[in-house]
Order: structure tokens, then sequence, then C-alpha cells
């Protein structure tokens, strides 16, 4: 992931390592290169695997979500600015298979950074928190058809419609398939279930870029069994 964390101007990077539980900083130096920082470990969190930035206490200084499988909770590190995340928060995702990615967008229009998580059978939503409320609101969790509960492979929220709102789109990596779900703007999606679109085999990443200048993100993905790749033209009327 790659962000200015700690604001001097030089995007900074934070990697998850799979095989440590813990997260490498690497500060910009500006000129191409970085200086590596510490790196954020807590025992409660086991088989990280997924990383996002965001907001999440409003302080206006960019903090990080990660998502652990085996644990089966997020992690929320408050960033101070400084090169340091002193204070974290942990929440639960519920019963069911581990969370595997996790991103952030503003789903439902109140200016709080808002989080999905992905899932093995589906998609936990996590409206923000923000004035020193500290948690997350649960919303009502999204049910996907994922083939043999297959690990979902990429996530990646964009306007898709040109409604405004942001729409989510998750690849199904046993299904040789994407998800297409369109957001309401109040933190729920349709249709569903969701839309199905077949690209090639093992489906490993999403790229929304408008490839054809139209003013709508197309999506590429990268299909890991065939060494292919899908495009899927935006052909939305609006
Ligand atoms: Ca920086
Ligand atoms: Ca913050
Ligand atoms: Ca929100
Ligand atoms: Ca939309």
């Amino acid at each position: 992931m790659v962000v200015d964390l700690d604001r001097d101007g030089s995007l900074d990077l934070a990697v998850v390592n799979d095989f440590c539980d813990d997260i490498s900083l690497l500060w910009g130096n500006g000129d191409g290169s970085f200086t590596p920082g510490n790196r954020l470990k807590d025992e409660r969190l086991a088989n990280l695997k997924s990383l996002t930035f965001g907001d999440f206490d409003r302080d206006g200084l960019p903090d990080l979500a990660a998502v652990a499988k085996d644990s089966g909770n997020l992690a929320i590190f408050l960033g101070s600015g400084e090169r340091d995340f002193p204070r974290r928060f942990l929440f639960p995702l519920g019963p069911g298979e581990g969370p595997t990615l996790v991103r952030q967008a503003e789903l439902n229009g109140d200016g709080k950074a808002d989080l999905v998580v992905a899932k093995e059978g589906g998609l936990a939503l996590l409206l923000g928190f923000g004035e020193g409320e500290r948690t997350f609101r649960p919303a009502v969790p999204v049910e996907l058809p994922l083939a043999g509960r297959g690990s979902p492979s990429a996530l990646t929220l964009l306007e898709l419609d040109g409604d405004g709102k942001i729409d989510l789109a998750l690849a199904d990596h046993a299904g040789n398939r994407i998800f297409l779900l369109l957001g309401r703007g109040d933190g729920t999606f349709e249709p569903l279930p969701p839309l199905e679109l077949d690209v090639g085999r093992g489906p490993t990443s999403i790229l929304a870029i408008d490839v054809n200048d139209d003013g709508r993100l197309d999506l590429l993905t990268t299909n890991q069994e065939e060494d292919t790749l899908t495009l899927l033209l935006n052909v939305t009327p609006y």
C-alpha cells in the first residue's frame, strides 16, 4: 500500500508480511528510496492478510486497518503523525471463515471512513466511527455464492455506474468470475444476488482503468492459472 503516512510530502509504503504476521513501514525519502521503519505487530492477530488506510478517528492523521484470517479480527492502528502507530483497537469480525481482504471507502455519506472486509463466505461491511467513538457499526453482511466457498482474491471499491455512489467488485478465484455490487449510498448494495461476470481461470487482481477513454472505469483482471488478462468494458448507459 502506497500512501503518505507521515505527511511529509513523500509517499511511504506499508506492507503485510504474510509469514511474520506483522506490517513493515518504509518511509519515502522523496528520491525513490525508502528508509525502513519499525514493524507493527500484535500477538492477537494471527495470519495477517490485508491492509488498507484511512482516517478512522477523523483527527486528520492517516491510520491503518488490517485483517487477520486465523484470529478472525480487524485491527485499527491509529497514526500519531510521527511515524508511529502507538494506539490500536481490535474488532472481532464474527463467526465463520476468516477475513482475507480489507478496503476502505465512504459508503453511507456520513463523512466517516467505512470498511469492506471480504471473508470466505461473503462480505462484512463496517460503518465508520469518529469523534472518539472508536468502534464500527456492523452493517448487514452480504452473502455471496463463492465457488466451493473458495477464497475471494481481490476486492476493489470504485464508482461504476455514474450515480456518485461507491460500487464494489470482488474476484472469486475458484469460480473464475467477478461479482459486481452497486452501492445505494447508505451502506447497502444491490442487486442481491450480485451480478456475475466470467473471467479467465484464477483471477487474482482487479484493476480499474478507463481503457477506451469514455469516462467510465473498465475492469481488467489478471488470471493466475492461465496467465491471461480479462478486459471487461463498462457499457453502463449514463
Ligand atoms: Ca511520507
Ligand atoms: Ca487518524
Ligand atoms: Ca461512512
Ligand atoms: Ca455507483
